[in-house]
């Protein structure tokens, strides 16, 4: 049985399931590779415009499956090349909409994250539980926290392996919305739909820059966003989205 499972379930959007629900959904090296596999092939794929990617009702993901940890030394752990399948998520051009239902924690909360927009639902909570196993995040979770809530609220969850509920999610910026438990992967795939419907090459430059600017200097980010959006004058959507406002009708999107 398939560790990720992949749906297609509107035009131009993408439905990735972690599919172990017996084991929270713990990310196992075999469902990071078929995840790795999943985003490289979803990046290539012209058809696919906006992807969701969720667990279950109980666990978005409950972290790195500890069980194929508990006796590997770092150097097996180097060797398995992780890096190389959270970086396919990282380096996926497609805007990636996380919707969590249940456990985002370790390694969840990691990979819900890599993701641009987080859909919670009511129930969901989030945490880096690392330190409580004498180890610590390992895919971002130091760095990309701490940018969405801050050092200190950051620190307090890192050093003490303490959750945030959704709504205390919400509340410290870690989330984008939260939604009733039944609604949230129908939430996320009204989003990524709303996204798909965009045009493709505005919705790409907008990702990169945000991405690639909140790294650099402010002026560096700011020259980034200038490049990036003389570009777009230059594209077959933007003459068509300008011209179909001009003439009351609605555009039709090339992606070109
Ligand atoms: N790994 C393996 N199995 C897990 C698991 C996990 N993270 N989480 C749950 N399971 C399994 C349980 O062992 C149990 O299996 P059986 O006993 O049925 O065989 C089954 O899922 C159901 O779990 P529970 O009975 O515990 O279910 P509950 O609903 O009562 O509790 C829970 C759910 C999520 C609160 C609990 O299972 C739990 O606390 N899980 C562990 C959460 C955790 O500590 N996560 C952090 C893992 S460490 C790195 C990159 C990344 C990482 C590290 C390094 N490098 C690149 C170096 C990341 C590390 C982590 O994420």
């Amino acid at each position: 049985m398939a560790a990720v499972v992949l749906e297609r379930p509107t035009v131009h959007v993408a439905l990735l399931r972690l599919n172990r629900p017996e084991a929270r959904n713990a990310l196992s090296p075999e469902l990071r590779e078929e995840l790795r596999e999943h985003f490289l092939a979803l990046a290539q794929d012209r058809d696919c415009r906006a992807i969701v990617l969720t667990g279950d009702r109980r666990a978005f993901a409950a972290g790195a499956d500890i069980k194929a940890m508990v006796a590997t030394g770092p150097a097996e752990m180097m060797a398995r090349g992780d890096e190389a399948n959270w970086a396919a998520i990282r380096d996926c051009p497609k805007p990636i909409i996380a919707a969590v239902n249940g456990y985002a924690l370790g390694g969840g909360c990691e990979l819900a994250m890599s993701a641009d927009i987080i859909v919670a639902g009511q129930g969901a909570t989030f945490g880096q539980p690392e330190v409580r196993l004498g180890i610590m995040p390992g895919a971002g979770g130091t760095q990309r926290l701490t940018r969405a809530i801050g050092k200190h609220r950051a620190m307090l969850m890192l050093l003490t392996g303490a959750s945030l509920s959704a709504t205390e999610a919400l509340a410290a910026g870690l989330v984008s919305k939260v939604v009733d438990d039944e609604s949230t992967v129908e939430e996320a795939l009204a989003l990524a739909s709303r996204i798909a419907a965009m045009p493709p090459i505005a919705v790409a430059e907008i990702k990169r820059v945000v991405l690639a600017g909140m790294d650099v200097p402010l002026d560096t980010a700011i020259m980034l966003e200038r490049r990036a959006a003389y570009l777009l004058f230059g594209t077959e959507d933007k003459r068509e989205a300008m011209t179909a406002f001009i003439e009351k009708r609605s555009p039709v999107f090339s992606g070109t």
